[in-house]
């Protein structure tokens, strides 16, 4: 027997050097062992095909526990996040480079500075939600029940009816309601918004499908269209360190009457080409605060009025630092966001 003990070494170790262990039942030296079975003494045959026999299930065997071993390895759960090869060895993988060398994303800091000049200029900063209700998307802005103008605002939605908010006058609402008291005390509500919103968008240099903007609202008595106006220029102006040329023209929104689209003039390195449209960039909307908008959070228009607006702020940013695409902010592209470091 000493023929198969031998024959069982060498099979081991074609076995071990297999990338594909299924061949070893195709392996030249066990059919050989077989073929072998005529050529012994026939009172020996009995034996020797025993011994043949366990040799095979011994092969079989080492296939199984390798299949099993394999298995066992791919069930590791596996790191998606990892920012390296999730097969290197945790001594090999690269350790993580200082915090000094990463920095603010520039709309992050842009917000900071956008909210630095509203507070200045006398706004408390809130912030908005990145889910939520169909009354505040809706109801309490004025939008009629199957109205057209709810396409207008295209998002995402959950299967129970929660809403990815399409723009930051969601919280118009909100606000209105928890300042309602400073009019009380002759004081006016005078709050911006700057949050993340998400909209159902065909993507292209100045539309993206999740965005910033920035809401405003001041509510208070005797308020006319000339100060939303007095104020948007004024923080333009603050932002800006200069005057723009601004365009201001009729539009609709159900939350506000009048409304208006707010447009500044494109230097022409951010312009495709010289046609009416690529010289203006749209900024935002505004307006005076519709009546049922200010009834629907308990402040009687017959007495108070206000204004709003929602300005985009990727749009102010690439203004101001000259970026042609919107799509640059989400690339990750790090010659791009060093350029704010
Ligand atoms: C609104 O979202 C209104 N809620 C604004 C408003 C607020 C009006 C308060 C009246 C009172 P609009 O859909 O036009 O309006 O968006 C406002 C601004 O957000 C745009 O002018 C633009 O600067 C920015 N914006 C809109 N869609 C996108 C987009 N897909 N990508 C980047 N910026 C966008």
């Amino acid at each position: 027997m000493n023929q198969i003990e031998a024959a069982r070494d060498k099979l081991k170790k074609e076995f071990e050097s297999l990338e594909d262990k299924k061949a070893i039942l195709r392996s030249i030296e066990l059919r050989a062992l077989f073929d072998g079975i005529r050529e012994v003494e026939p009172e020996k045959r009995g034996e020797y095909g025993k011994a043949v026999n366990a040799l095979k299930q011994e092969v079989h065997k080492w296939l199984d526990d390798a299949e099993a071993e394999a298995e066992s390895a791919n069930i590791e759960p596996i790191d998606v996040t990892a920012p390296w090869d999730v097969n290197t060895t945790a001594d090999k993988r690269p350790s993580f480079l200082p915090a000094a060398q990463g920095s603010e994303h520039p709309l992050m800091s842009e917000i900071d500075v956008i909210s630095d000049i509203y507070q200045r200029m006398g706004f408390v900063v809130e912030t908005s939600r990145e889910i939520d209700d169909d009354y505040h998307m809706f109801g309490s802005l004025n939008f009629p029940e199957g109205h057209p103008a709810r396409d207008d605002f295209d998002t995402f939605m959950t299967d129970e009816g929660l809403i990815a908010p399409a723009h930051t006058s969601t919280m118009q609402n909100r606000v209105m309601k928890k300042y309602k008291e400073n009019l009380e005390k002759g004081e006016p509500i005078a709050v911006v918004i700057p949050d993340r919103v998400f909209r159902n968008e065909d993507l292209d240099a100045t539309h993206e499908h999740t965005f910033y903007q920035i809401e405003g609202v001041y509510v208070g008595k005797d308020v006319v269209v000339g100060n939303l106006i007095e104020t948007l220029k004024s923080y333009m102006s603050d932002y800006y360190g200069e005057e723009l040329n601004v365009k201001i023209q009729p539009f609709y929104f159900p939350f506000t009457e009048p409304s208006f689209e707010f447009a500044v003039e494109r230097p022409s390195s951010l312009r495709k080409n010289n046609s009416e449209e690529q010289k203006w960039l749209e900024l935002g909307g505004c307006g005076m605060i519709h009546p049922n908008v200010l009834k629907e959070a308990g402040i009687d228009p017959g007495v108070y009025t206000g204004f709003a607006w929602g300005f985009g702020i990727e749009r102010m940013v690439m203004m101001k630092h000259g970026i042609e695409d919107i799509r640059h902010f989400e690339s990750a592209n790090l010659k791009f966001l060093r350029q704010f470091k």
